[in-house]
């Protein structure tokens, strides 16, 4: 009994020193915050489905139509980017003074394919990167690999 009881109280001081105590209300921020982000994936798994066939409705809509290759992808080709004979993709090799350099154009090119959900196919050895562009969803090139050729250049210079 007296066991119990010492025990319960020590329990209460406990919950109460970390209820004040600077780090633990950070740490219970973070887990607040951890909850909150288990819960909005739980939300969005609800609606995966619809969630990823409105998606590839949308993406479906980006394949670049022949208006689009003549005003925006010309002047990519211009700019050293080629058509692949096999393939509706495009390529450029990329040089640069060394492997560092090579692979921080590499790190800010994956940060805004990771936003976009689109993703180059490319090969690094040392300073060169080679890279080409094609969405595998819609089986050639889109809206999307325009933003990221135009992306590569405008970093690049
Ligand atoms: N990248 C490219 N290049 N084409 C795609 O169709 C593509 C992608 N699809 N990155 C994304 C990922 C898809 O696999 C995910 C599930 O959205």
């Amino acid at each position: 009994m007296i066991i119990s009881r010492s025990r319960s109280l020590y329990n209460s001081v406990r919950s109460i020193a970390i209820h004040f105590h600077p780090a633990a209300n950070i740490q219970s921020a973070i887990v607040s915050k951890s909850i909150n982000a288990i819960a909005s994936r739980g939300s969005s798994v609800a609606g995966f489905a619809s969630a990823t066939s409105s998606a590839n409705t949308r993406k479906m809509a980006d394949k670049l139509t022949q208006e689009n290759r003549d005003t925006q992808l010309n002047p990519l080709l211009k700019a050293g980017w080629k058509v692949q004979s096999n393939r509706d993709a495009i390529e450029k090799e990329f040089q640069f003074k060394n492997f560092n350099e090579a692979f921080a154009f590499m790190t800010r090119v994956a940060l805004l394919a990771e936003k976009m959900d689109h993703h180059p196919e490319w090969f690094n050895v040392y300073n060169k990167v080679q890279v080409t562009l094609s969405s595998h969803d819609v089986n050639g090139l889109s809206q999307r690999d325009i933003k990221m050729a135009t992306f590569m250049d405008k970093i690049m210079n």
